[in-house]
């Protein structure tokens, strides 16, 4: 790929969001130039891509800009038909994913952040939502007959994997479990299986590195909630 086909992201290391992508470039075999952005001092660049949101992870493919992960993951999949693909072809099928797709990006991510912003009785009902919600979504993915443990890294892996893939580190910072092999067996087992791929390997962030961080934003979140 030469300069017609420039790639950059802007991202963050510890983001789930920039992950998503960073993975799906990395299952298409894309190279691409990535810009670590600091979120507390945001540069230029990051404003002028995402001027609404101001948020990573920021596509710019060739000077132009692509924001908000899930938006930018479809964009990989039809501008590069090249390596395995993120969404299925078959429209009924792609419909389901889009929709445990956005289910994992509403509905689930709502709920863990909640387990961020509290403790006690309040944290364990909190948890408690995000368990039913994983049941909602195994029972779902087994109905729509949606292969969630293939090895191809399609959109609802990528999904799972950059949500749950760390689920050690957020045990250890939140005290409770996020991802529970009782509780929904098939989406533990397709998680800590995916966790082994050199390609995941390549982009989790270190155990150690990612619980110090988190627990600065345990502190954090937990001091906006008191204050
Ligand atoms: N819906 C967005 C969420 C992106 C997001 O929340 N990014 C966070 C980092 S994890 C961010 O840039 N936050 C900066 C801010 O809120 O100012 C997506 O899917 O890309």
């Amino acid at each position: 790929m030469g300069e017609e086909n420039k790639i950059i992201l802007h991202g963050t290391w510890a983001s789930l969001f920039s992950k998503r992508v960073e993975l799906a470039l990395k299952v298409k075999g894309i190279p691409y130039e990535y810009v670590e952005e600091d979120l507390s001092n945001k540069s230029p660049l990051l404003l002028k891509y995402n001027p609404i949101h101001k948020k990573v992870p920021v596509l710019v493919h060739n000077g132009k800009p692509v924001s908000e992960s899930l938006v930018i993951l479809e964009y990989i999949d039809e501008t590069w038909k090249i390596g395995s693909l993120i969404l299925p072809e078959d429209p009924h099928e792609r419909a389901g994913v889009r929709f445990w797709a956005n289910f994992i990006d509403q509905h689930v991510l709502l709920s863990v952040a909640k387990i961020w912003k509290s403790t006690g009785e309040e944290q364990e009902k909190a948890q408690e939502e995000v368990l039913e919600k994983m049941r909602i979504l195994e029972e779902g993915m087994k109905s729509t007959n949606l292969e969630i443990c293939a090895n191809d890294l399609g959109l609802l892996q990528i999904l799972l994997l950059t949500t749950f893939g760390s689920f050690k580190a957020y045990e250890e910072v939140l005290g409770v479990k996020v991802l529970v092999q009782e509780n929904t067996p098939l989406l533990y087992s397709c998680v800590t299986s995916l966790n082994e791929l050199p390609v995941v390997k390549e982009i989790c962030p270190p155990h150690d590195k990612l619980v110090a961080l988190l627990n600065i934003y345990r502190q954090n979140a937990f001091k906006s909630t008191t204050n």
